[in-house]
């Protein structure tokens, strides 16, 4: 039964379950998107998904291949294009926005398209959902909160102070501001997560833990930034989309839920797991220089959402899903080669 939500955006008179018919996810030919998709089509068999994707250098079509026809609709369009995001939200009881520009390397060398993306792009969804009355789930990040200190206790909580470093987690506190005042202002009926670091199948190779693994794959070095000693809190991507599933479905209106799953490791031990797990001397790697303005360490504290939702992850063992990513990058060569070298260029542009 679908609970159409109101600009109210209040949880007073409707079911504990939000239950969306026809979901539009936005960035869905994207690492978490991609894999969103195929969680709800797996697991939400009411549900017909709408992919809204660019296809920017990050998105891939193939991410959504195998998935049935009957279930899934690939739009190709920008969500900084008004008309065509009305047009889809004038037809759906939800959205689920993964669009984004999303590394940080790249922000620091040209922030533009993470401005735009990132800040204009969430709000014309915002419009769009305030002028047909859309249930709004906002995928955010935990880079929003800076980073704490390697012998600081503590973590990240949904009452931690807005600090972002980058011009990427920058441009995603702005859109997590957007979002918050548009169900305070307009009513919207939102929700947020915060979520720490993915890894898993289909991450784009310009990311840490894939880069590392297809240089080992092509022959080259791994590269460390810096000391190597930066402190990354680990997820694999499957627990994130069963996390935002719940959310969306279960949370409440309006607020913010953190997503981790105590996975804290240093660089240097995750590059050294990947060298082990290939066979290679731990020590085969390059140190490069290290990232301007670089996030020192990122923890999730995620017991709100563990004990208002119930939510765990299944996958805690990070060195087995460590060697099922490299596994699925060993396999999935054509995915990923045709890429490598514009990767690199790039890198190499910055010295990194
Ligand atoms: P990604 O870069 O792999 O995918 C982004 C997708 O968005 C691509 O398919 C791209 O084509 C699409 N896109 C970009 N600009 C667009 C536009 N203007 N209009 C329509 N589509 C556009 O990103 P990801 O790693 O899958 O991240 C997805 C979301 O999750 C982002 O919002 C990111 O901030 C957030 N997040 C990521 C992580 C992580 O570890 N990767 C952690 C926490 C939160
Ligand atoms: O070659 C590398 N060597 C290296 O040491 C690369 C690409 C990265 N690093 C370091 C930088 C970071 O400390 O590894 C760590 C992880 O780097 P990224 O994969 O670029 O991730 P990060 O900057 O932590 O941001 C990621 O997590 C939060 C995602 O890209 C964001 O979209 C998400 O919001």
């Amino acid at each position: 039964m679908i609970r159409r939500s109101q600009p109210q955006g209040t949880l007073e008179g409707f079911e504990k379950v939000f239950v969306p018919e026809k979901i539009i996810v936005t960035g869905g030919a994207g690492f978490i998107g991609s894999n969103f998709v195929r969680w709800v089509i797996e697991n939400a068999p009411n549900a017909h998904v709408v992919v809204l994707d660019k296809l920017t250098y990050a998105g891939n079509i193939n991410n959504l291949a195998g998935l049935p026809e009957d279930r899934l609709t690939f739009v190709k369009g920008d969500i900084c294009d008004k008309e065509l995001v009305e047009s889809l939200f004038s037809e759906a009881d939800a959205v689920v926005h993964f669009a984004a520009e999303s590394h940080n390397d790249n922000s620091i060398a040209n922030p533009d398209p993470f401005l735009r993306t990132n800040v204009e792009g969430t709000y014309t969804l915002l419009e769009a959902a305030r002028k047909y009355g859309v249930r709004f789930h906002h995928v955010s990040t935990d880079e929003v909160y800076g980073d704490l200190a390697l012998d600081d206790p503590s973590k990240f909580t949904e009452d931690s102070p807005y600090r972002p470093s980058s011009p990427y987690s920058s441009t995603k506190a702005a859109s997590d501001m957007l979002v918050r005042a548009w169900h305070r202002t307009y009513g919207v009926p939102i929700t947020i997560s915060n979520c720490s670091n993915n890894y898993g199948a289909y991450q784009h190779i310009e990311k840490f833990i894939p880069r590392q693994i297809t240089n080992i794959l092509t022959g080259k070095h791994p590269k460390l930034y810096g000391d190597g000693l930066n402190v990354r809190d680990w997820i694999h991507v499957e627990d994130h989309s069963a996390a935002v599933w719940l959310i969306l479905t279960q949370g409440a209106i309006g607020e913010t839920y953190l997503i981790g799953a105590d996975g804290e490791k240093n660089n240097l031990d995750v590059l050294r797991s990947i060298l082990r797990n290939m066979g290679k001397d731990p020590d085969d790697f390059d140190w490069v220089k290290d990232r301007p303005g670089h996030d020192r360490r990122y923890a999730i504290d995620a017991t709100k959402l563990k004990t208002e939702l119930g939510w765990r992850p299944i996958h805690t063992d990070f060195d087995a899903g460590l060697k099922s990513t490299i596994d699925w990058y060993i396999e999935n060569k054509p995915w990923w080669l045709g890429e490598k070298e514009a990767t690199e260029a790039k890198y190499d542009a910055t010295g990194h």
